[in-house]
């Protein structure tokens, strides 16, 4: 079921993507659409994501986000959302991140895998997504919420593809049979400042379970993770606010450091 009419769901993807691009917030969308649902959420999401792809961007990625309680009490949500990064998104490890094309940047830690093998909901479960995984692999997440303040309810965000703006991979690549990844520590800095830390127990109580979630949620909509997918589980302590002149460096344990450099 949708709410929205298809003409709707256009308008409303064209306002948040021209708002990512051209760095400016706007008003959470379900304050002038209080009657769209779950879906209308993702189908927004969706259009956003062909009007990349007709402009010839790639999806190089997908995201679980809100999957921590530290995030969740952050925003105030309790569920997790979904969405995707596209190749333009991408910053190298140790790089700088323009500061001019965003609005109010956060930065997140993020344990992510790559996989090997196809993942479909429903039914999915962690040690499905264990026996699918290729290799672990650290990131920092950089969200930018298009909406003002950076408040949202869960379908806005939804349709914003979940703040998604710029991402970091680093560190170096595990097995994941060579890692606890529910009690692998991550520690946060911000100017060689330790802000946040937290273990990935922190994420659901496993961060595979976020892909697991992924893939029952993509399953719902006729759709799969892709073998060969790199997929972010979702920050694991709350997100940080930077600025220009920032420097962010987060130790993973067992994965390495991943930096960068506001500008
Ligand atoms: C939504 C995106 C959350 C995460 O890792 O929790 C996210 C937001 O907080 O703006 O990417
Ligand atoms: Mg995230």
């Amino acid at each position: 079921m949708t709410t929205l009419s298809k003409s709707d769901i256009g308008r409303l993807a064209v306002l948040l993507e021209t708002a990512e691009l051209q760095a400016h917030d706007v008003t959470k969308i379900t304050d002038d659409n209080p009657g769209m649902d779950w879906e209308d959420a993702y189908d927004i999401q969706d259009e956003i994501r062909r009007l990349k792809e007709d402009r010839g961007h790639k999806v190089v990625g997908l995201k679980a986000g809100l999957t921590s309680f530290a995030k969740m009490k952050q925003m105030g949500v309790t569920s997790p959302v979904f969405g995707f990064v596209a190749d333009y998104m991408a910053r190298p490890d140790g790089g700088e991140i323009e500061t001019s094309q965003l609005i109010h940047p956060k930065v997140e830690a993020e344990i992510c895998i790559v996989t090997k093998a196809p993942l479909k909901g429903p039914g999915c479960h962690v040690a499905a997504v264990m026996a699918a995984t290729d290799f672990v692999i650290p990131a920092v997440e950089v969200i930018d919420s298009r909406y003002r303040d950076f408040k949202f309810d869960l379908k806005s965000v939804i349709a914003d593809n979940t703040s998604a703006s710029r991402f970091v991979i680093g560190g170096r690549m595990r097995d994941l049979a060579e890692l606890d990844l529910r009690t692998l520590g991550v520690v946060l800095e911000i100017n060689g400042e330790v802000v946040s830390m937290a273990a990935g127990a922190a994420v659901l109580g496993h961060p595979l379970a976020a892909v697991a979630m992924l893939a029952n949620h993509l399953g719902e909509r006729g759709q799969e993770i892709p073998a060969g997918s790199f997929i972010m589980t979702g920050g694991v302590t709350e997100a940080i606010s930077v600025s220009a002149g920032d420097h962010v460096a987060v130790r993973f344990q067992d994965l390495g450091t991943v930096s960068m450099r506001f500008v």
